[in-house]
């Protein structure tokens, strides 16, 4: 069922303790205004993990190698009013990475407390989710936006 649907990346970098997340605030493009992790589309010939260290690169400078990408979560997105945005999205933890976070023409990177994750201002699916990934568990999870395209209508989420 997903077979057509286009690939894309996500990055969540840890660090602690104290225990903190690297979030981007996202300055244009698809999701701009919100906080998201680091990650973006899969290109042609391209293996998941190295669109994953890609991206988090190009997002924010920090290089990751590819045994560091610890797959957590498979999340697939489908927006019945806007289908040019459906995407499966595969999840990576990061903990041990090379460099300092930087800003780019994409992202704006912060460090956030755990415990003060900006629920309010990311993408709506992301509280169904995050906290899961947060509390060590791994899982696949599919998410049906409503004609808002900003609200989730319909979520159904399997830890593994
Ligand atoms: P570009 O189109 O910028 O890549 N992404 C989502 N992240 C969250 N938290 N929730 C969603 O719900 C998302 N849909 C996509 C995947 C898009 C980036 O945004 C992530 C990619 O990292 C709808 O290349």
């Amino acid at each position: 069922m997903n077979a057509n649907l286009p690939l894309a990346t996500l990055c969540l970098v840890r660090r602690g303790p104290p225990d903190e997340l690297l979030l981007g605030h996202k300055k244009r493009g698809f999701g701009a205004g919100k906080y998201d992790g680091f990650g973006g589309k899969v290109h042609a010939g391209e293996t998941v993990a190295a669109a994953a260290a890609r991206e988090l690169a190009e997002e924010c400078g920090l290089a990751v190698s590819p045994q560091d990408l610890v797959k957590v979560a498979e999340l697939t997105f489908t927006f019945p009013h806007r289908p040019a945005w459906n995407q499966v999205v595969h999840t990576f933890l990061v903990e041990r990475w090379r460099g300092d976070p930087l800003e780019s023409e994409e992202m704006a990177p912060a460090w956030f407390p755990i415990t003060e994750i900006p629920y309010e201002a990311m993408w709506d699916d992301s509280i169904f989710w995050l906290p899961l990934l947060l509390a060590g568990k791994r899982i696949t999870a599919r998410f049906t936006f409503r004609a808002d395209n900003e609200t989730v209508a319909w979520a159904e989420i399997e830890v593994v």
